[in-house]
C-alpha cells in the first residue's frame, strides 16, 4: 500500500486539532492518573489495617487501644472509593467533550476541504470512500481520545505508580516480578506488525461497502430496470461478508496472540508466591507487604493484558486518521493566483479562447487541440460536433473546472487564471449537461445560487425557461418538493429547472450544455425566444444538435476530435458544404436546404 506524507505526524494532527480544548484535556489525563492512584491506596490502607490491627504482633492491643485509628483508617477507604468513582466520572465526561469536540472540528474541516476540491479530485475519489472518511473513520479517531489515549494512561500511570510503590516496599522481589515484562513487549511489537495492516485492510473493505451501498441506493433506478436486484444484493452480500470476514480475522490476530500474554501475565503471581513466600518465611517481607504484593500484583498484569487491545484500537486509529488527513491536508490544484485581480464588478462576457490545448490528467489524447474563436459580449454562440468530441470539456474551461494544458482562455481580454475564482464564476450560469437538482423546493432550486432573489423574479426565470406551467400544476407549486425525495419530475422539466437556475444569477456568460435536448421542438422555440429577450446583458454558450437553436447564433462552431472543424454563421456554414451542412439535410430534409 502507498505511503503518503504528511506535514505533521498522526498525534501532532490530533493535537493541533484539539486547540482550544487543551487544557481540558491534559487536566483529564491528569484524572486518569489521579483515580488510578486512588484505586492503589486501598491496598495501601489495607495493608496498614492487616499488619496493625489484624495480623500484627500486637495486633490485638492496638484494636483495642487504637480504634480511631483503626476506624480512620476504614473511613479513608470508604471515602476515597466514593472520590474515585466521582472523578472517574468527570473524567469520562472530560474526555467525551473533548473527543465530541475534535470530531466536529475535523468533520467540518474535512467538509470544507472536500467542497473546495477540483473537478479532478471528483473524478478521483468515490462518494461511498469519501462518506466513509467522514462517517466511519472519524469514529475511529474520537475512540482514540476518548478511549485508547485513556487506556494508555491508565496503563502507564498503574504500573507505574505500583511500580514506585512495590520498589519501595522491596527492591528485590518487585524485579522478580519484572522479569516477564521484556517477553510481553517482544510479544506487542510482533502482534503490531501482524495486525496493522489487516487494519487498513478492513477500512478499505468497509469504503468499498459503503460505495456498493451508495452506489445501489442512488442508482436504483438503473438497477430496477435492469433487473438487477438480486444481483445487487448478491454483490452487495459479499462485499459485507468479506468486510464481517476481514473484521474476524483481525480480532482473530489477537486471539493468536493472547495466550502467550495471558500466560505471562498469569506467571506473576506464581512468581510471587514461590519468591515472595520465600521472602516471607526469611522475613525479609512482612504479612502485610505480601498482602500489599498480592493485592495490587494485577495492576502490572492488568495493563499487560491491556496492550493488545490499546495496540488493536490504535491500529485502527492509524488507518483511519492516514486516511481523514490524506484529506485534511488535501489542496485544490485550481485556486486564485497569489496577485488575482480584484474584479468584484459584473463583467462584460467576452470570451476568447486563444490556441487552448487541453488534455485530462489522466487521459492519453488531449480532448482539445488548437481551440481559438472569439464570443462579443452579448453575442451567441453555438457548439455542436459528435459525441465525446470535447464540448463540454471546452466550456468546462470557461469557469476554470479544469485549466487548459496550452494556450488561453480569456474573458474581458484578462485570462480566466487572473480572476478570483469566486468573481469569475459569480458571473457564470451554468446549466449542466446532467441535471443535479437538490432535495429542495423548486423555488428554492431555482435560487439555488442566490437565495435573496425575489419570488417574481424566481418566476419569471421560470418564465423564461418555460418552466412556469408545468411548475403551475405541480401539487405545491413553487413550494413542491423535488429532487432525491418529493415528487419526480421528467427530464425536461429538469433541464427547464436547471436553466431557470443559471439564469436566476443573472450572469453575464451562460453556457448550456446540451440543456434542451430532452425538450420538445415548440418548447425550445420558446426558450430561445425567451432567451434573446432577456433583461441583462449576457453572452450565451449554447451546446446543442438542433439546427433550430444554432440556425439563430451570431456562431456556430463545429468540433470534430477536439479542433474546431467549421466556424460561422448558419449561411456561412452551409455555403461550406461539410458537416454542418450535412446535418442541416439530416434534419430539416433535403428540400428544406
Ligand atoms: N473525458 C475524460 N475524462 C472526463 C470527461 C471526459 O477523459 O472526466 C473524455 C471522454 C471523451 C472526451 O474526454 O473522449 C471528451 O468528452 P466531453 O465530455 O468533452 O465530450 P462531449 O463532446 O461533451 O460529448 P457529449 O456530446 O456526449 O456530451
Ligand atoms: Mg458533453
Amino acid at each position: 500500500m502507498e505511503k503518503k506524507t504528511f506535514p505533521r505526524t498522526r498525534i501532532q494532527w490530533l493535537w493541533d486539532n484539539m486547540k482550544g480544548k487543551r487544557f481540558l484535556f491534559i487536566v483529564a489525563l491528569f484524572g486518569t492518573v489521579l483515580y488510578n492512584a486512588f484505586q492503589l491506596t486501598i491496598p495501601f490502607f489495607s495493608q496498614k489495617v492487616v499488619d496493625e490491627f489484624i495480623a500484627g504482633e500486637n495486633a490485638a492491643a492496638n484494636l483495642a487501644n487504637n480504634r480511631d485509628r483503626f476506624l480512620m483508617l476504614i473511613g479513608m477507604m470508604v471515602g476515597i472509593t466514593v472520590l474515585r468513582a466521582l472523578v472517574v466520572y468527570a473524567d469520562c465526561m472530560a474526555y467525551e467533550h473533548v473527543s465530541q469536540s475534535v470530531l466536529y472540528k475535523v468533520r467540518n474541516i474535512l467538509f470544507h476541504k472536500i467542497e473546495y476540491q477540483d473537478m479532478r479530485f471528483y473524478n478521483e475519489y468515490r462518494t461511498g470512500d469519501l462518506m466513509t472518511r467522514v462517517t466511519g473513520d472519524l469514529d475511529a479517531i474520537r475512540h482514540m481520545v476518548a478511549w485508547v489515549v485513556r487506556m494508555i494512561i491508565e496503563a502507564f500511570s498503574l504500573m507505574t505508580a505500583t511500580l514506585v510503590y512495590f520498589f519501595s516496599m522491596n527492591v528485590r522481589m518487585t524485579l522478580w516480578l519484572m522479569a516477564i515484562a521484556p517477553f510481553i513487549l517482544i510479544i506487542i511489537r510482533v502482534f503490531r506488525i501482524k495486525v496493522g495492516p489487516m487494519h487498513a485492510l478492513l477500512r478499505e473493505k468497509l469504503a468499498g461497502m459503503n460505495t456498493s451501498a451508495q452506489e445501489n441506493i442512488s442508482g436504483n433506478r438503473v438497477v430496477k430496470a435492469f433487473a438487477r436486484e438480486d444481483y445487487e444484493i448478491k454483490k452487495f452480500d459479499e462485499s459485507n461478508r468479506d468486510y464481517s470476514e476481514t473484521n474476524q480475522k483481525t480480532q482473530m490476530v489477537w486471539l493468536k496472540f493472547y495466550p502467550y500474554i495471558e500466560s505471562c501475565a498469569n506467571l506473576m503471581p506464581v512468581v510471587l508466591m514461590v519468591v515472595g513466600g520465600t521472602y516471607l518465611i526469611r522475613g525479609e517481607l512482612t504479612m502485610g507487604q505480601y498482602v500489599a504484593f498480592s493485592g495490587l500484583i494485577w495492576a502490572l498484569a492488568n495493563p499487560m493484558r491491556m496492550l493488545g487491545n490499546i495496540m488493536n484500537e490504535f491500529q485502527r486509529f492509524s488507518a483511519a486518521s492516514a486516511k481523514d488527513m490524506e484529506i485534511y491536508y488535501s489542496e485544490p490544484v485550481i485556486v486564485d493566483a497569489p496577485d488575482a485581480i480584484d474584479k468584484p464588478d459584473r463583467l462584460k462576457g467576452e470570451i476568447e479562447f486563444k490556441n487552448v490545448s487541453f488534455k485530462f490528467e489522466d487521459g492519453k489524447y488531449p480532448v482539445l487541440k488548437n481551440i481559438s474563436f472569439k464570443a462579443e459580449p452579448g453575442q451567441t454562440v453555438a457548439i455542436m460536433g459528435e459525441t465525446g468530441c470535447g464540448k463540454t470539456s471546452l466550456i468546462h474551461l470557461i469557469p476554470r473546472f479544469y485549466e487548459p494544458t496550452s494556450g488561453e482562455v480569456l474573458v474581458d481580454g484578462i485570462n480566466v487564471n487572473r480572476y478570483k475564482l469566486r468573481q469569475l464564476r459569480k458571473n457564470i450560469g451554468l446549466a449542466t449537461q446532467d441535471v443535479l437538482l437538490y432535495s429542495d423546493t423548486i423555488d428554492g432550486n431555482i435560487a439555488f445560487g442566490d437565495s435573496h432573489i425575489s419570488k417574481e423574479e424566481v418566476l419569471k426565470f421560470a418564465r423564461y425557461s418555460q418552466a412556469s406551467e408545468f411548475i403551475a400544476k405541480m401539487p405545491e407549486g413553487y413550494d413542491t418538493i423535488i429532487g432525491e425525495r418529493g415528487v419526480g419530475l421528467s427530464g425536461g422539466q429538469k433541464q427547464r429547472i436547471s436553466l431557470a437556475r443559471a439564469l436566476a444569477v443573472r450572469p453575464s456568460i451562460l453556457i448550456l450544455d446540451d440543456t434542451t435536448s430532452a425538450v420538445d421542438m415548440e418548447t425550445e422555440k420558446q426558450i430561445q425566444n425567451s432567451l434573446r429577450k432577456l433583461d441583462f446583458n449576457c453572452t450565451k454558450i449554447i451546446i446543442a444538435q438542433r439546427i433550430s437553436t444554432t440556425k439563430v447564433a451570431d456562431k456556430i462552431i463545429v468540433l470534430k476530435d477536439g479542433v474546431i472543424a467549421e466556424q460561422g454563421t448558419h449561411q456561412e456554414l452551409i455555403a461550406q458544404k461539410g458537416y454542418y451542412y450535412e446535418l442541416v439535410k439530416l434534419q430539416a430534409g433535403e428540400e428544406v436546404v
